[in-house]
């Protein structure tokens, strides 16, 4: 650590217990620093504290009572000459003790009215920094960063936190204290010249640290109260975030599922997970906590721009990483206490699923078998097993729960409109998958376990069709009706026709394949329902006047009903 020259001089000088006028200057180095990163030498620029007595102990100068220390280079006869002699070798923080014999103090002389002739004097040292006209920033990197894609070039606009302390220790600033990063443009004169220099090169996360000399720090002036003249500085600088103005986003495509039906476009109403996080990787906001997907329109303005753009041209199920510099999210300003002004966001996005509020039910046929000759329409009656999924795969309703299919009659507003339209034109046994857009199911509000908004996938296959009736009809005649309708349905020709004539007469017309009933309730209460509607009079019988009133009213609403 010592060079031996320098511990020679010291044994020497401690050997020589009282200096004659002749001797050389006493150094006492009564507290030397466990840790002495560099030692005084010729040429240096020093800065101390000092006191300065007699051999009785008689005070008569002090740096401490001016409140400046002593600056000025060694060797070079600045000071006088046991000093610049004495201070070689000294350790930032270390207190010497230099006793100096007249002849390399004021000598024969002496100085003015304050140090009389031939007087040797103590000078007591504190050292404050050392630098030097040759030094650069030294820089020394405490913590790396792997995986590091981009690090800082001039123009770069940087946040970073640090501590900084003066050589000796003392704190002159931390970021940390003010619980916010210090904000620069790198390379345009927004810092010290040493920072500049030093930022260059960082990654997001390294930390380094660095000794600044005061020509490339505040120099001569210092600044504010907390830096003084000529004082070297000491960074640990920790660098949190990193742009460029001129940035754009950049996406990072993680995961596409296949097949990719189609790609978002500006217009589309998306539902997305994210987790957002900062460059230095801590998370301000996730949706995955609120167990909620995010929904918004794309391209519209309704998000922060860069979000705007990273999402176009997703696929449902998509995994992609957008990051966006400040302009493009919350600017300088930052949002709220969680995203900081200028700070690099990056949003890890899982696309659940979008749509269009233009699209239809849109119907891909899986299984389409070879005998396929009645297809399912409006008021059929219908039996189909199907699985209603989120796009993203959750199950959420299937026939299988019921060990039975499901049955409707289509275009009865029983089930939501997109699956009624996804039913229809299908023949027994056709399996098809179908999407069905929020606005064709259940809606913004969503509907019990289906989210807001939702699209729906649902896979269908058709068991049976009962072909049905007209709305509003219980019965309808397949071919030509009876020319006297009265005398066929009066089949004993007792001139009435009470419940059970009627019912054998309308089966049997189904049975022959001449008519067929409203499907899906029970003959016996649709045929009812018919009679009840003939007899006119309640008397349990239909006569040929009132089934002629009957026929007349229905004529009038061009009818074919009974
Ligand atoms: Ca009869
Ligand atoms: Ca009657």
């Amino acid at each position: 650590m010592f060079s031996p020259r320098l511990l020679m001089l010291v044994l020497w000088a401690g050997v020589e217990a009282s200096p004659g006028p002749v001797g050389d200057i006493v150094v006492d180095r009564y507290l030397i620093p466990k840790r002495c990163i560099r030692e005084v030498k010729d040429g240096d620029f020093v800065r101390y504290h000092y006191n300065a007595t007699f051999t009785d102990g008689k005070q008569f100068d002090s740096s401490y009572k001016r409140e400046t220390p002593f600056f000025g280079v060694v060797g070079q006869g600045r000071q006088i000459a046991g000093v610049d002699k004495g201070v070689v070798g000294m350790c930032i923080n270390e207190r010497r003790k230099i006793t100096v014999p007249p002849h390399l103090a004021y000598g024969s002389q002496g100085a003015g009215d304050t140090i009389p002739p031939d007087t040797t004097l103590v000078f007591d040292l504190h050292l404050l920094d050392i630098f030097n006209r040759a030094d650069q920033v030294q820089t020394r990197v405490i913590k790396s960063t792997k995986n590091c894609t981009r690090s800082v070039m001039r123009t770069d606009f940087v946040r970073f936190h640090f501590n900084g302390t003066l050589l000796d220790g003392t704190k002159f600033d931390s970021s940390y204290d003010r619980w916010q990063t210090q904000d620069s443009v790198v390379g345009e004169g927004w810092l010290i010249k040493g920072l500049e220099e030093g930022l260059l090169g960082m990654c997001v996360g390294e930390i380094r640290h660095f000794v600044i000399p005061p020509f490339l720090a505040f120099g001569e002036k210092g600044y504010g109260k907390e830096i003084p003249p000529h004082a070297t500085l000491v960074y640990d600088l920790l660098l949190e975030d990193l742009h460029n103005p001129k940035d754009d986003i950049t996406v990072e495509i993680l995961d596409v599922p296949e097949p990719c039906r189609r790609k978002s476009v500006t217009g589309d109403y998306i539902r997305y997970h994210y987790n957002g996080t900062f460059l230095n990787g801590v998370t301000f906001d996730t949706s995955y906590q609120r167990n909620s997907t995010y929904n918004t329109y794309i391209g519209l303005g309704y998000v922060i721009s860069g979000m705007d753009q990273g999402l176009q041209g997703v696929c449902v199920g998509e995994r992609r990483r957008i990051t966006m510099p400040p302009h493009l999210a919350y600017g300088q300003q930052g949002a709220g206490k969680d995203i900081p002004g200028s700070a690099v966001l990056v949003f890890d996005i899982h696309v659940i699923d979008f749509h269009n509020p233009k699209d239809s039910v849109q119907v891909d046929v899986t299984f389409k078998p070879e005998q396929c000759n009645d297809t399912s329409e409006v008021t059929d009656f219908i039996q189909y097993h199907y699985n209603c999924s989120l796009l993203d795969g959750t199950l959420l309703f299937t026939s299988s729960d019921y060990g039975a299919p499901q049955d409707v009659v289509l275009g009865a507003d029983k089930v939501i409109d997109g699956l009624d339209v996804g039913l229809r034109g299908m023949c027994v046994g056709e399996q098809r998958t179908v999407l069905v857009p929020p606005h064709l199911g259940h809606g913004e509000r969503g509907a019990g376990v289906v989210p807001g908004s939702a699209v729906l996938q649902f896979e269908l296959e058709l068991v049976s069709i009962q072909k049905g009736v007209p709305e509003g009809y219980l019965f309808v005649w397949l071919k030509d009706s009876p020319a006297e309708l009265f005398q066929a349905m009066d089949m004993n020709q007792d001139k009435e026709i009470p419940l059970e004539e009627f019912s054998e007469f309308i089966r049997l017309q189904v049975r022959e394949g001449k008519g067929r009933l409203k499907p899906a309730r029970d003959p016996e209460v649709v045929i009812s329902d018919m009679f009840k509607n003939q007899d006119r009079n309640q008397d349990g019988r239909i006569t040929a006047d009132e089934l002629k009133l009957k026929v007349e009213e229905d004529e009038a609403k061009n009818h074919d009903e009974l």
